[in-house]
Parts: structure tokens; sequence; C-alpha cells
């Protein structure tokens, strides 16, 4: 890799040709303030804060922009540069609203610290706030274009990291402003409520719904038996907010706080990753050797995706696998099975889930197959960083909590069913499994690593019992495309389909990024996480669904066998164009 020599406020750095000076900055660690800068994204140069100078030279630059050239000298911090960025931040805030104290960002609001930083206390500029409604027209999460800074981050992930275009830059000039596509209600936009938008938005300009108040207010209703499930990448995440590592496993800590904050039944939606498994990978098998069903089987466990595709790819629905989410399967059974044996009237069951994802909100009412049980299987779904804020204002000290169990049955786990949170997871679970029902025998090695990576879009074959298995594995919703245009390709020529079972996650490097973690997701982050649920799944007694002794219970007292009547009739559902 050919490098360049640069000097960076006098001090000597080799950098590979090509790295932009913030980058630059970093490895000496100068720290370059940002604002519409965010690693995962190409570099935008719109807010200006970044401005550096450059050696004997007139001209300042954008360090998030410009690359480093053999010999350049850089100055990134001097009381001229400050000046000017202070003064770039005072202009920003002229066009924001002062209510900090109100807002769901107080206290990690980029915008907030860069204010702090500094030392901003007067307004010298006239307040001028553009006086837009919020726009809460979808389940998931709210857009306030009074608080928005024209940064384009929310823009930029939609388009480039997504490909859906739901958000985009209108009006010019003065009056240039972020809006829903065609100016309409983000619900009548293409967006999918992966809520991408709302883990890189810098400010309080788009965030998730704030559904707390509704579990707070089950939990003070004395009628109401409260269960939760928590979602397999919560745990390796939301141990952040309390200032542990990301990847730490903290699933231990979230059963015991969840029981301090009132909750009567824990459980964990990784027993349902495991039920899905049964059931989708039976469907697998079934359409593999008995060719009952459209090939590729494609993966339909995130409802982001499957809200893509039933706008984009309506003539894919065959090929969606019918299984539902782990989530609603969890719902299902909590009111069904578990209302049974715990003889508790499903009625005055209140069913809550914590998800890394706020398209999980959407998912909870998207059709009648969601109320199954008779009552809508899941009540209400909070997002990772809801239940930190919640575990915060109830004064429980995360970090110290002893850890415990989930409730039993319908909370135990195998390894299968913890790394659906990570790309890649949800197939080699199905894998292991339908290895299993295929050859009548056991995996000697359960990791498939085939299928495991980061790259947006991977290929692999698996060998079952002399048959190739051809799988393809999409993350970050862009990724998509490439793979699905193959599938419908092949059929338009009448080809064999290039692969029998397609994995597609919408958000990069699956739910462990979703759109409700923690902020300050980036790659490193994600990586972090990742290696957080395959130690959770090396650390399990039990590694594949199908050996989940609670599984097997739940067939045997309850459902029968996968794909049966019981398990069509609350496990299973349907998509419409
Ligand atoms: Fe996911 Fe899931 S893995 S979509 O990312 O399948 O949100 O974590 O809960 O339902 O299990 C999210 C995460 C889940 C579901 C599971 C799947
Ligand atoms: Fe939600 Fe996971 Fe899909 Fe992201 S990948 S939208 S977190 S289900």
């Amino acid at each position: 890799m050919k490098t360049v020599n640069i000097r960076i406020n006098g001090e000597s750095v080799q950098v590979p040709e090509g790295t932009t000076i913030l980058k630059a900055a970093e490895q000496v660690n100068v720290k370059i303030p940002v604002l519409c800068y965010h690693p995962d994204l190409p570099p935008w140069a719109a807010c200006g804060i970044c401005v550096v100078k450059l050696e004997n030279s007139p001209k300042m630059v954008r360090a998030c922009a410009t690359p480093v050239s053999e010999g350049m000298g850089i100055i990134t911090h001097d009381p001229e540069l400050h000046e000017i960025r202070r003064t770039v931040i005072e202009l920003i805030l002229s066009t924001h609203p002062n209510d900090c104290l109100k807002c769901g960002r107080n206290g990690n609001c980029e915008l907030q610290k860069l204010a702090a930083d500094f030392g901003i206390r007067e307004q010298p500029f006239e307040q001028r706030i553009r006086e837009i409604e919020p726009d809460t027209s979808t389940p998931s999460i709210v857009f306030n274009p009074e608080k928005c800074v024209n940064c384009g981050r929310c823009a930029n992930v939609c388009q480039v990291m997504q490909g859906v275009w739901a958000l985009e830059f209108i009006g010019r000039g003065e009056n240039v402003r972020i809006a829903p596509s065609a100016d309409d209600t983000l619900n009548d936009s293409p967006c999918i409520k992966c809520g991408q938008c709302s883990a890189h938005c810098p400010v309080g300009a788009i965030f998730e719904k704030d559904e707390t108040g509704k579990l707070l207010a089950a939990i003070r209703d004395p009628e109401k038996h409260v269960a939760v499930q928590i979602a397999p990448a919560v745990r390796v995440a939301l141990g952040e907010a309390f200032g542990m590592e990301p990847g730490e496993i903290s699933t231990g800590k979230i059963y015991a706080a969840l029981r301090k904050l009132g909750i009567d039944a824990v459980f964990d939606t990784n027993f349902s990753a495991d039920l899905t498994i049964m059931e989708e990978g039976s469907e697998l098998v079934q359409r593999l050797t008995k060719g009952t069903g459209a090939i590729p089987q494609i993966t339909s466990c995130c409802p982001a995706w499957t809200d893509f595709m039933e706008k984009y790819y309506p003539d894919m629905i065959p090929n969606f696998s019918t299984a539902k989410s782990p989530m609603m399967m969890q719902g299902a059974i909590t009111k069904t099975y578990y209302a049974e044996k715990k003889k508790i009237d499903p009625a005055n069951i209140y069913s809550a889930a914590i998800m890394p994802c706020t398209a999980k909100k959407y998912e909870i009412t998207r059709c009648e197959k969601m109320y199954s049980s008779g009552y809508q299987d899941v009540d209400v779904v909070l997002t990772t960083r809801e239940l930190a804020r919640l575990i915060k204002a109830m004064g429980i000290d995360f970090a110290s909590l002893k850890d415990e169990k989930a409730d039993s049955p319908i909370g135990a786990y195998s390894g299968a069913g913890t790394i659906f949170g990570v790309t890649g997871g949800v197939m080699e679970a199905a894998l292991r499994t339908a290895h299993k029902l295929i050859t009548g025998k056991e995996l000697e090695k359960v990791e498939v690593n085939e299928v495991r990576g980061v790259e947006g879009v991977r290929k692999g074959e698996v060998d079952i019992d002399g048959k190739k298995v051809k799988v393809a594995i999409a993350h970050g919703m862009a990724n998509v495309s490439q793979i699905l245009d193959e599938v419908r390709d092949a059929r338009e020529k009448g080809e064999e389909p290039p692969y029998h079972f397609i994995e597609v996650m919408a958000c990069r490097g699956g739910c462990i990024s979703g759109g409700g973690q923690p902020y300050g997701t980036t790659d490193e982050v994600r990586k972090k996480r990742i290696a957080g649920l395959y130690k959770d799944d090396v650390n399990s007694a039990v590694r594949c669904s199908h050996e989940n002794p609670e599984i097997s219970q739940i067939y045997k007292e309850f459902l029968g066998e996968p794909l049966g009547h019981k398990s069509h009739e609350l496990l299973h559902t349907g998509y419409t164009p």
C-alpha cells in the first residue's frame, strides 16, 4: 500500500494514500470536531465544522472529505479555527429550538456536546425556527423537522446504506430541508421503518416512538400479568448505556433489571428463535426434498425487509418463509401455551418485547395474523434505548446487578437461537437443524463458517449429505437487490434458481446494529457485538435449536409437530403485495 508523509500540527506521520485529513488526525490522537460526518457514510461535507488550515496556504479545507497528499502540512486547531467553528455552531443553533430539557436526545446529543465543548452561552444570531409539525405517521419513528440541522446523515443512510430513498433534501437555498420523499408523510413514503435514520441522526430530529409509558402503565395495572421477551441483539448492546463494552453479554443482568422493574414473567426471544428454526428449518427441508414451495426460500424475520419486499419485490412473496418472526411467535405462545399452563386469562396478559429495532414496533400490528392468540400477540415493543432509559429512571444500578435466569418454560435457548442477531446467524441456525432433519445425524462441527463474515453480500455452498445447498446472505438493505435480481433473472430465463436459501437483514451486520440500539454504532462496535453473540453461542450448553429441551416440551405438550395444524394457526403468516 502506498503511503504519504504529512505533518499534523507539526508532528510527522505516515498514512496510506487516500486517507482523509480527519482519519489521519485520528492516528496522532487529534480529534477534529464534526457534525455531518459519520464513519458509516461517505463524507457529505455539509456542516463545515471540520475545517482545517493547510500550512503556507490561505486555503481552508474540510477534513472529512479532503484526502492527504505527500508533504501536506495541516493545522487542525488554533484560535482562528476555533472562532470559525464556534460561529458555525452558533449559526446552526440559531435554527434549532432551545428545548434541550424536553428533547429525547438530551444528554447524548452531538450538537449539545459541541455547544458545551465550545462554551457557547449566548445566542448572537437571530433565532429562526422552521415551523413544521412533527411527522408521527409511522408506528416506529418520529421525524421532527424543527430540530433538523440539515446534516444529511439520515438521507445519506437511507439512500446509500439502505437504498430506500424515503428521505431526501427538498427546496433551495435557505429553504432547503430534509423531508420524506415527495414531501409526503413518512408512512406514505418508501420508508421501511428500519430506524437507521434515527440511529444516525446527531440530534433529536428523528427518534424512536417512545412507548415506555405503555409498559409502565401495564406494570401499574394490578389486573395485568406482564410478560417481557428480550431479543438476541439486546444482550450485547444494552450494557453500553451503563459503561459496559460493546459485545459484553449482559443477559442475566437484563433479566434481573426487568424483574426489578416489576415484570411478572421474563422470557427470551432466543427461545422462539429456536422455535422459528423448527418451523422454518422444516419448511426448508420440505422445499428441498419434497418440492413443496418455491426455491429459494427467503428468511422473513426482519420486518423492515418484509416491508421492502412487499413494496419492491412482490413477485417473490412465494419465496418467503411463512414462519413468523421469533418475536411474534413468542407473543403468540405467551398468550396461548403459557397462559394455559399458568391458568392465566390471556386477556390479562400484557406482552412486551425489548428489541434492537424500530421496525418491530410496526410488525406487531402489520396484519391479522399478529392477533393469532385471539388478542394482540405482542402489545408493545421498546427499543434497547428505551429500556436503557427506563432502567436509569427507575434508579437501577445495572452494572452491579447479579445475573438471573429467564422464566420457564419458553425462556431457555440454544446457541443457534442467540446468533439470530448476527448477519448469517438465522441461516447458520437453520442449517444446523436442517442437517439433522435431512440426515438424521448431528453435525460434527456446528459452526458453519461458510455463512459467517461481514461482507454485505456473501454467497456459499453448504454440503448436506452430499447435496450442495447454495446459500446467499445480504445485509444493509442496499445490498439485497443484487441477489434478488439474480433470482428474478434466472426465473425469467427458465433457469435453475441460483440459490436454495437466502437470508436478508435490513441492518448492516444484522440486528446487532438495529435502528434502536444504543447510539454510537460503528463497524468497530458492530464487530464487538457480533463477537459477543458468537461467544454466547459457544458458551451455550445446547448449540442447536432441535436440542433445546423446552422446544421438545412445547411440541410434546402443545404444538404437536413442526408445520402441524397448531403451528400454522399460531406460528405462520402471509404477505400481501
Ligand atoms: Fe432480531 Fe429476530 S434476530 S429480527 O434482528 O429472526 O429485532 O436481535 O429479535 O423476531 O430472534 C430484531 C434481534 C430479533 C426476531 C430474533 C429474528
Ligand atoms: Fe430490525 Fe434487525 Fe431488521 Fe434491522 S435487521 S430492521 S434491527 S429486524
